[in-house]
C-alpha cells in the first residue's frame, strides 16, 4: 500500500485517505497509491462502498503541477479515474477545503459527492493554460448542464459547496467532518441501496443543449471578446461542446490529447511559471528562522480619497474591521459614500443583495483626526503623494500609536526610510503600495526601509495575503520596482513620438502584445497634470505632454488628453488636434518622421524596462527576477501567457536583449540605454535572470 493513499476498512466500508501535504496534489505516488487501493478494494469481498477522503486542510486541489513538463510516469489520471468509476461498489467523494481540478475530476469519476459547508469546487487549469485533462470537459456538463460547465471551465472560478449542490455538483452538504460525513452517506447509499450512477452514463443534462448551440458561440465568442490571446480559453470551451455530439471515449481522447498539446505549449509554460513565481514572491530570502508576523485585529486607514477608500474596502472584503481618518467630515462623508456606492454597484452588477453590502459597510467606520488610530495594530497612511504631507502624519503618529503597532505608508514613489526616520520607531514602519483601484487591483509590494525589522516585514506580507493580495518584497528606490520601470517605459514611448510614431500607434503595439492598456491610454486615465505638476517641480519638460497640458488636455477626466473622448465613454479616440500638434513639433524641430515598424516599437518599449529590471536585481531592490515579473503580472496587468519582462527576456534570450540596446544607445547617444552590467554579463555567459542568484552571483 502506498504511503500517501492508506485504506481503513470498518464495518463493509473501505476509507481511502489520500494524505500528500501541503495540498494533496495528485502526484505519481498518490495516482499510483489511489489506483492500487481501488483495485484492492474491488476485489475485497468484505467491503460494499468505498469513500475517498483527504488527511489535512483539503480535498486534492490538482494535478501536480511540478510534475507537468517532465518525462510522464504512469498511471495517468484519466486511467486511475476510469477505474474509480468502474468501480463495483458505490465510491463516495468526501470533500473539504477545495477540490480543483484533477481533483474535481477524481470526484466527478466517483459515484456520488459530499462536501463540508466551506468547500470549494472548480477546475482552474484555464489558470494555469490549460483544460481540464482528466474527464472533466466531459463530466462536469453531465453534472451540472453544459451552460454552467462552460462557465465554470472558461472562468476557472471555484463555486460554494451550496451552488454545487443547487447545480447538481454534489449531492450532500454535510456539518462536521468530510470523512464523516462521506461514511454516513455511503451507510445511507447501502442502506436504501441506492444504485450507482455514473455521470458517463447520464446524458439528462445534456439533451436540451443539443438543439441549442448557442450556449458554446455565445461562451466563445464572450471569451473572444474580452481575451487577450489566451489559447487555452478557446479550446476549454470547444471541449465542454463535444460533450454534447462526440461520444464520451472519444471525446476524452480528444480532451487528453488538446491538455497534452497545451502543456507543451510556450503559454502554459509562462502559467504555470507564474502560478510559482507568485508563490515565491511571498517568501522573504533573509527573514530570520522562527520570525512571526505581529499580530493585526485592528486597521486604521489615514486618508478617505481614492487610495484610502479603496485599501478600506479591501480589508472589509477579507473580513478585516477597518476606520477610516479623515482631517474633517466633508472630506470623510464624501470617502464613505463613494464606497458605499461603488459597493452598490458591485452589488446590482453581480445580483448580490442588499445585506452583502452592509456586512461590508459595517466592517467600514470613519473618524475625524488621527486619533482613533491609537489602538490600531496596522495604521495605513495614504494621504497626498508629497513628503513634507507624509513626514507630518508620520510625526504624528509616533506620538500616539500603540508600542508595536505596523506604521505602513502607501507611498508610490518616496523614500520610506525618510519616513521611517520621522519617527523615533523606525523599525516599525514599512511601505505597502497598493495599486489603484485598490480593491480591485491584486498587486502590494511591500516596501522594505533600511531599519525595517524582519516582524514587520514578515506582517507586511502576511497581511497582504490575508486580504487576498498578491506580496512582493522590494527595496527602496524612487517608484520601487514596478513604478521605476514605468517611468523608463514612459520616456521611450515619449521618444517614439519624435521619431514619427503616433500615440495610437505605440498603444496598438502594446495592446496587441497582451497589456490592457498602452502607455498614452494609461497616462489619460491616470491624468496628465500629476506628471506635468511634477515635471514643473523638478525643473524638467516633456515638449509633447506639456503642451497637451497647456491646452487644458489633462486626459479623461477632461475629456481629451493623448485621445479624445465621448461624453461618458471611456474608449480612447484618435484626434486630429493631437496629431496636428505632433506633426507641429516634427516640423518646429526639423525632425524628419520615420516609419517605424511595431516589431521595433515593442523591442523600444520593452527591452529598456528589462535593463531596468536587471538594475533593480542587482541593487538587490528585487531579490528574485520572478519578483519583478509578478509586479507587472498583477501590477500593471502584463499578459499571464508570457510570464512577466524578466521571463519574457530569459526567453527571448539575454544576448539579443543586449544587442537590440547598445545598439539603440548608440543610435540615440543614451548612455540609460546601455545594457547593464548583470544584463551584459548573463548575455555573455549565456545565462538568464532566473539562475541569477545574489547571494551567489554578486
Ligand atoms: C490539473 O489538475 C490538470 C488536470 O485537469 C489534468 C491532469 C491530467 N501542484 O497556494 P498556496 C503548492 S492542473 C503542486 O500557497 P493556499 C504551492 O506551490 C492543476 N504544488 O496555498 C505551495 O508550495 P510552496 C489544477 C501545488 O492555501 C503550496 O502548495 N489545480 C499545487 O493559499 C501551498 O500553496 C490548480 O490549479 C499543485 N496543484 O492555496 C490548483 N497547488 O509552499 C492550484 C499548490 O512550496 N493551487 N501547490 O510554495 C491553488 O489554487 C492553491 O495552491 C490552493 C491552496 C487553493 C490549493
Amino acid at each position: 500500500m502506498s504511503g500517501v493513499v492508506k485504506t481503513e476498512i470498518r464495518d463493509g466500508l473501505a476509507i481511502l485517505t489520500i494524505d500528500n501535504p501541503p495540498v494533496n496534489a495528485l502526484s505519481i505516488d498518490v495516482r499510483r497509491g489511489l489506483s492500487q487501493a481501488i483495485e484492492n478494494v474491488s476485489e475485497d469481498t468484505q467491503v460494499r462502498a468505498v469513500v475517498i477522503t483527504c488527511a489535512g486542510c483539503t480535498f486534492i486541489s490538482g494535478a501536480d503541477i511540478r510534475e507537468f513538463g517532465k518525462p510522464f510516469q504512469p498511471p495517468n489520471l484519466t486511467d486511475v479515474i476510469s477505474q474509480i468509476d468502474g468501480c463495483n461498489k458505490p465510491v463516495i467523494a468526501a470533500i473539504h477545503g477545495v477540490a480543483l481540478g484533477g481533483g474535481l475530476e477524481v470526484a466527478l469519476g466517483c459515484h456520488f459527492r459530499i462536501a463540508t459547508k466551506d468547500a470549494k469546487l472548480g477546475l482552474p487549469e484555464v489558470k494555469l493554460g490549460l483544460l481540464p485533462g482528466a474527464g472533466g470537459t466531459q463530466r462536469l456538463p453531465r453534472a451540472v448542464g453544459p451552460e454552467l460547465a462552460v462557465r465554470m471551465i472558461v472562468s476557472g472560478e471555484p463555486i460554494s459547496a451550496a451552488a454545487a449542490l443547487n447545480s447538481g455538483l454534489i449531492d450532500e452538504v454535510v456539518d462536521g467532518s468530510a470523512a464523516t460525513g462521506g461514511e454516513t452517506f455511503a451507510r445511507t447509499i447501502l442502506a436504501e441501496e441506492i444504485p450507482i450512477r455514473r455521470l458517463r452514463d447520464d446524458d439528462s443534462k445534456l439533451l436540451a443543449a443539443r438543439n441549442n448551440r448557442t450556449i458554446f458561440t455565445d461562451a466563445v465568442a464572450a471569451v473572444n471578446k474580452k481575451n487577450r490571446g489566451l489559447e487555452a480559453l478557446v479550446a476549454a470551451a470547444d471541449a465542454v461542446g463535444w460533450s454534447l455530439d462526440v461520444p464520451f471515449d472519444e471525446a476524452l481522447t480528444r480532451e487528453s490529447n488538446v491538455f497534452l498539446k497545451l502543456m507543451s505549449g510556450d503559454q502554459s509554460k509562462a502559467q504555470r511559471y507564474a502560478f510559482f513565481a507568485e508563490r515565491d514572491a511571498a517568501k522573504i530570502v533573509d527573514l530570520p528562522a522562527g520570525t512571526e508576523p505581529r499580530r493585526v485585529a485592528t486597521v486604521a486607514i489615514i486618508g478617505a480619497g481614492t487610495m484610502g477608500g479603496g485599501i478600506a474596502m479591501s480589508f472589509a472584503n477579507a473580513g478585516v474591521p477597518v476606520t477610516l481618518l479623515e482631517l474633517a467630515q466633508e472630506p470623510l462623508d464624501h470617502g464613505l459614500n463613494i464606497i458605499r456606492k461603488n459597493y452598490e454597484a458591485t452589488a446590482a452588477r453581480s445580483g448580490l443583495s442588499a445585506d452583502w453590502v452592509s456586512e461590508r459597510l459595517n466592517l467600514i467606520n470613519g473618524a475625524v483626526g488621527l486619533a482613533e488610530a491609537k489602538d490600531a495594530d496596522l495604521v495605513v497612511e495614504a494621504v497626498y503623494e508629497t513628503m513634507v504631507v507624509k513626514l507630518d502624519v508620520f510625526k504624528k503618529l509616533d506620538q500616539l500609536a500603540k508600542p508595536g503597532a505596523v506604521l505602513a505608508t502607501n507611498t508610490s514613489f518616496l523614500d520610506v526610510n525618510k519616513i521611517g526616520a520621522a519617527t523615533k520607531r523606525p523599525q516599525d514602519v514599512i511601505g505597502l503600495h497598493f495599486f489603484s483601484p485598490a480593491n480591485v487591483m491584486r498587486l502590494c509590494e511591500i516596501v522594505r526601509g533600511y531599519k525595517t525589522a524582519p516582524d514587520v516585514l514578515a506582517t507586511g506580507v502576511a497581511i497582504a495575503r490575508r486580504i487576498g493580495k498578491v506580496p512582493a518584497v522590494v527595496g527602496v528606490c524612487h517608484g520601487f520596482v514596478g513604478n521605476r520601470m514605468l517611468m523608463v517605459r514612459g520616456k521611450q514611448a515619449d521618444k517614439l513620438l519624435l521619431e514619427g510614431v503616433l500615440p495610437q500607434q505605440v498603444d496598438a503595439v502594446i495592446t496587441k502584445f497582451g497589456m490592457p492598456m498602452g502607455p498614452f491610454a494609461m497616462l489619460d486615465l491616470a491624468g496628465l497634470d500629476i506628471g506635468w505638476r511634477s515635471r514643473k517641480d523638478r525643473g524638467e519638460t516633456s515638449e509633447i505632454e506639456d503642451a497637451l497640458c497647456e491646452a487644458g488636455r489633462f486626459g479623461q477626466k477632461t475629456g481629451k488628453g493623448y485621445y479624445r473622448y465621448e461624453q461618458g465613454s471611456r474608449s480612447p479616440l484618435p484626434d486630429t488636434d493631437v496629431e496636428n500638434l505632433i506633426t507641429n513639433t516634427w516640423a518646429r524641430r526639423g525632425l524628419k518622421r520615420r516609419a517605424v515598424s511595431d516589431d521595433e516599437i515593442l523591442d523600444r518599449i520593452l527591452y529598456p524596462m528589462i535593463n531596468e529590471g536587471a538594475r533593480i536585481l542587482e541593487e538587490g531592490i528585487a531579490a528574485r527576477a520572478s519578483d519583478i515579473d509578478v509586479v507587472w503580472l498583477y501590477g500593471y496587468g502584463w499578459p499571464i501567457h508570457r510570464g512577466g519582462p524578466m521571463y519574457y527576456a530569459d526567453e527571448i534570450g539575454l544576448a539579443q536583449v543586449a544587442e537590440r540596446l547598445s545598439y539603440q544607445s548608440a543610435i540615440d547617444g543614451d548612455a540609460s540605454l546601455r545594457p547593464s552590467s548583470l544584463l551584459s554579463r548573463l548575455a555573455s555567459s549565456g545565462q538568464t535572470f532566473a539562475s541569477f542568484n545574489r547571494s551567489r552571483d554578486h
